[in-house]
Order: structure tokens, then C-alpha cells, then sequence
């Protein structure tokens, strides 16, 4: 082991935490995990993958930022909808600037207004940049900037980006450490990129892989829970984990004709895994139901929405 030097003792730091919210789908997650470079947040193309938000720590020199990767705002419909909101406006108090994505490539929704509305009251007191993402894929992207610029007169800045370009990230990114103001770091320099817990970083892989291959209601009827991780003799990563559905009916779905859709989902997410843990891992998974699970408060702190 080397000595660990400590080389910001003498020097002023800059630190800031950066909420960053939207509706559902428009690239929270994929702006967060490329600022930081490294995946901490599960990304899908269906709306609502992030359920809980995302803490990722981004040191550079003497400054850094803690971001907030959030669920999407939406309207809520149940015990989980309440929760998920809840995380947004959590994430919300008590930040030093507010990100606010859109999606270029349509116009504001109801949603993109109740967020809207959620900002207002933040507007003066924190800056709040309206960034414009999916830029690549827009075809009217400067119509469509104005018309969500509309909806928070007075945001602080505007700019059309795509999560997906390095070059726009890290402009981004130089920016936001530019701005933090003058304070003392919340995690050490050399702190790992986020401070979820290792079981929660794999539940959440699988539920991507999960969701990514399941339909309409049934990717929503997915919680992951972590049962068990444990070091094999022979360097392998033994993961044991259950996949909770609301219904019996999905059960099947999950599990697949001869148990093939729940291969898929554990090959995938196994892949995902060896590729981030650079080791070989063993990815041992049962689907339980556990009806209605999104509705009931109990179920969801036992699910690991606390
Ligand atoms: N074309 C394009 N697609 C993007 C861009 N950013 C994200 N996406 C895609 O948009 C989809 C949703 O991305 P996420 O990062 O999961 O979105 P989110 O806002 O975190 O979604 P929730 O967690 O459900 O609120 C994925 O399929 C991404 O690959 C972009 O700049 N351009
Ligand atoms: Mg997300």
C-alpha cells in the first residue's frame, strides 16, 4: 500500500451538492453516470427506472461535487408514487444548484410542468439551469428550448445538451466545479464515486435488466432485493437475489418459457457486473411474488425504499 497524501491541507476547497430532476425519462441518469464516468445509476429506455435517488461524488483538484441523481416527477398512483416523489423533493432541499432536464425532441408535457411548478418556489434562492437534453435526436430542439424556457420564467440558464456526447458532459461538468462555492469537502478526495451500498448498486443492474426486457406493466411490477453476496474459493462473486413481483400472473413472465427470460436477465446483469467489478461473478436468481407490493408502505421499507 502506498502513503496516502493529503494534498488540500493548506489549499481552499469548493463544494456544492447538484440535485438533478425531471420528468421521467429524459436522461437524468445517463447525464449523471457520464459527468462521473463511471455507472452508478440504472438506466432503461421506459420511464420511472430510477425509483431512489442516486448520490455520485465527482472530486477534481480542490473542488467537489455531490450529485443527485432523482426519480422522475410524476403524477403518483400509489404507496410507491408517494415515495418517489418524496425522494425528488428530499433531494430538492438544501442544494447549491438545480439541474432541470428536458427532452428536446417533444414539447413540455403535464409533467414537465407539475415540475415546473415543483421549481418555482426555488427560483432566486438557488440557480437553476434548464438543460435541454437529447439534443442528437431533436428535430426542432430551439421551438422546443423556448417552449419549456416558458414554463419557469427566470431560470437561471439554458442550453440544449445530449447526455450521451463527451463534449457537451464535460463542458458541463467544468462548469458546474467552476460555480461551487467556497467549503469544505463532504467526502474524503479519494472517496469512491457514490455512496450507495455495494448490495443496492447490484439490485439495482438486475432491475435495469429486468426492466429493459420486460412490457408494459410487468417492469413496474419488479423490485430487486439483494439476499445474499459472499467471496467463493475460487475468486468468484456469488450473488444470490429474488426478483419480487406484484402478481402471480407475472411470475411466469419473469421467469420465461423454460426459464429463458430470467437467463437473459441474469446473463445480462452478470455481464454488466464482471465488466464493472473486473471478476468473475455468479448471479443466482429466484422470482417470489409479493402481491401488491408497490401499494403497501410496509413492503416498500422491506423492498429497501426507506
Ligand atoms: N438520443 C438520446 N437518448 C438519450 C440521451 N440521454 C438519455 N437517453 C436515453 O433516454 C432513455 C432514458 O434515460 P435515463 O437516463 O434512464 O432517464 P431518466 O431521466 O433517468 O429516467 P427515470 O429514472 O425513469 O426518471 C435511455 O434509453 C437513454 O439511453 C441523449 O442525450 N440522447
Ligand atoms: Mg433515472
Amino acid at each position: 500500500m502506498g502513503k496516502r497524501i493529503l494534498v488540500f491541507v493548506n489549499e481552499k476547497t469548493y463544494s456544492g451538492f447538484v440535485a438533478i430532476v425531471g420528468k421521467p425519462n429524459v436522461g437524468k441518469s445517463t447525464l449523471l453516470n457520464n459527468l462521473l464516468g463511471v455507472k452508478v445509476a440504472p438506466i432503461s429506455p421506459r420511464p420511472q427506472t430510477t425509483r431512489k435517488s442516486v448520490r455520485g461524488v465527482l472530486t477534481e483538484g480542490n473542488r467537489q461535487a455531490v450529485f443527485v441523481d432523482t426519480p422522475g416527477l410524476h403524477k403518483p398512483e400509489d404507496a410507491l408514487g408517494d415515495y418517489i416523489n418524496e425522494q425528488v423533493k428530499e433531494a430538492l432541499s438544501d442544494v447549491n444548484l438545480i439541474l432541470w432536464l428536458v427532452d428536446l425532441r417533444h414539447p413540455p408535457t403535464e409533467e414537465d410542468r407539475m415540475v415546473a411548478r415543483a421549481l418555482r418556489p426555488l427560483l432566486g434562492k438557488v440557480p437553476i439551469y434548464l438543460l435541454g437534453n437529447k439534443r442528437d435526436a431533436a428535430k426542432y430542439p430551439e421551438s422546443a428550448m423556448a417552449a419549456y424556457a416558458e414554463l419557469l420564467p427566470g431560470v437561471e440558464a439554458t442550453r440544449a445538451i445530449s447526455a450521451l456526447d463527451e463534449r457537451d458532459v464535460g463542458e458541463l461538468r467544468a462548469e458546474i466545479l467552476a460555480l461551487l462555492p467556497e467549503g469544505p469537502f463532504y467526502f474524503p478526495p479519494d472517496f469512491a464515486r457514490s455512496d450507495q451500498p455495494f448490495e443496492e448498486w447490484i439490485a439495482e443492474i438486475i432491475r435495469e435488466e429486468a426492466m429493459k426486457r420486460l412490457f408494459e406493466e410487468v417492469p413496474y411490477s419488479v423490485a430487486v432485493r439483494v439476499e445474499e453476496v459472499a467471496e467463493r474459493e475460487n475468486g468468484v462473486l456469488y450473488v444470490r437475489a429474488t426478483l419480487f413481483v406484484e402478481r402471480e400472473a407475472h411470475k411466469p413472465i419473469v421467469i420465461g418459457k423454460g426459464g429463458r427470460k430470467l437467463k437473459e436477465i441474469g446473463r445480462a446483469a452478470r455481464k454488466q457486473l464482471e465488466v464493472f467489478l473486473n471478476r468473475k461473478v455468479y448471479l443466482d436468481l429466484a422470482v417470489k411474488v409479493y402481491k401488491n407490493w408497490r401499494k403497501d408502505p410496509e413492503a416498500l421499507r422491506e423492498l429497501g425504499y426507506r
